[in-house]
């Protein structure tokens, strides 16, 4: 396992390389080109310019989260070769600048969704939090203002002004686009791309839907054991693999994770530990990273992890705003330094037992 933080590049983040430099374990962080839209090439200069940063600063590039994909390859519209091609050069210019992975979603119009991005918890930290019954009443139009209003400025990974700009042909593009659909588009592109991943051996890690479950009646693929086992199965190449995300399952309390990790083996190609508390049906937030804090027991998640010789990047995925830190929601330094330490020492600990 490598201990990895996600950083949002300077004209995005509050936290510097410097300071995820001195987080102990710590030796790459997982990155993007902010502002590129989904379809966009990226260009060899840029992805050069993002990795001479980071090294510079005497850390890796461990990996990209994420390289967005086209809702026209989501839906199977007419254009999707186009833009898998566009993907494909991308993919290339990754590969050679030695990348070795990519994380992305299969998810229709929205990323994670949360209903709150700083709710207080009884120690004065602030969180992110989920209320279903919220979302039953919301039209998924002013989304975008619930989310706006609470991003205290920051720009949202997912949730980029210009992409909500088009929420309504957004919807109307995934009108008749049903479960079934939605796996035949992704075999199609995984098809598509895996011959470009081979080559640069990069793994393509698929992160699952957030929260694990349909959401304003869109279809939803990446979200239990089952249907990441059919995921799997669309390629039996071994760069389709997926992001172990433990935020992301761990909403849907019926997901059992360590088992989830082992049904995976050989297959998790990149993981984002953290906890969630579950507060009543259908409600949560996240928690501090340790298992005593929330619903989900990290040392079995670790322990998992560990018996199937994950040896990909880790990262602590989000934080509570701690300390008075004002940060991106769920994105600050303090929380998620925690989180990597303790983390780093499950792991040294299941090593050493
Ligand atoms: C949220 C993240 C997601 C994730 C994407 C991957 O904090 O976990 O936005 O990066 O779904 O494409």
């Amino acid at each position: 396992m490598k201990m990895t933080m996600r950083w949002f590049g300077k004209a995005y983040d509050t936290v510097s390389l410097q300071h995820i430099r001195q987080v102990p374990g710590v030796t790459g962080v997982i990155s993007t080109l902010y502002g590129k839209l989904p379809g966009q090439v990226w260009e060899k200069e840029e992805i050069r310019a993002l990795k001479e940063e980071v090294e510079a600063a005497g850390l890796e590039l461990s990996g990209i989260e994420s390289v967005n994909i086209h809702d026209a390859i989501k839906t199977g519209a007419p254009a999707r070769d186009e833009y898998i091609e566009n993907y494909i050069t991308t993919l290339t210019r990754l590969g050679e600048a030695g990348i070795p992975m990519v994380c992305y979603n299969f998810m229709p119009v929205f990323d994670w969704t949360r209903t709150e991005l700083a709710k207080m918890r009884p120690d004065g930290s602030t969180t992110l939090s989920y209320d279903q019954s919220v979302i039953d009443t919301i039209n998924p139009n002013d989304m975008t203002s619930l989310m706006e209003r609470q991003s205290k400025g920051f720009v949202l990974a997912g949730w980029e002004p210009e992409r909500l700009a088009k929420l309504k042909d957004l919807f109307a593009l995934y009108k008749d686009i049903d479960e079934e659909k939605l796996f035949a588009n992704y075999k199609y592109f995984i098809e598509a791309i895996m011959p470009v991943c081979e080559r640069y051996n990069i793994n393509m890690a698929v992160h699952p839907d957030d929260p694990a479950w349909s959401v304003f009646g869109l279809p939803r693929i990446v979200r239990d054991q089952e249907k990441l086992l059919r995921i799997i199965s669309l390629s039996d190449n071994k760069y389709h693999g997926v992001t172990l995300c433990t935020g992301s399952l761990g909403t849907n309390q019926a997901n059992d994770i360590p088992a989830i990790i082992r049904s995976l083996k050989g297959r998790v190609h990149f993981t984002h530990v953290r906890n969630v508390l579950h507060t009543s049906p259908g409600c949560f937030e996240e928690s501090a990273h340790f298992s005593s804090d929330g619903s989900l027991d990290i040392f079995a998640i670790m322990k998992a992890l560990y018996d199937i010789g994950f040896d990909g990047p880790m990262r602590p995925d989000h934080g509570r705003n701690i300390w008075g830190e004002v940060s991106i929601p769920g994105y600050g330094l303090y929380d998620r330094a925690l989180g990597a330490s303790y983390l780093s020492g499950l792991w040294e600990a299941i090593g050493k037992m």
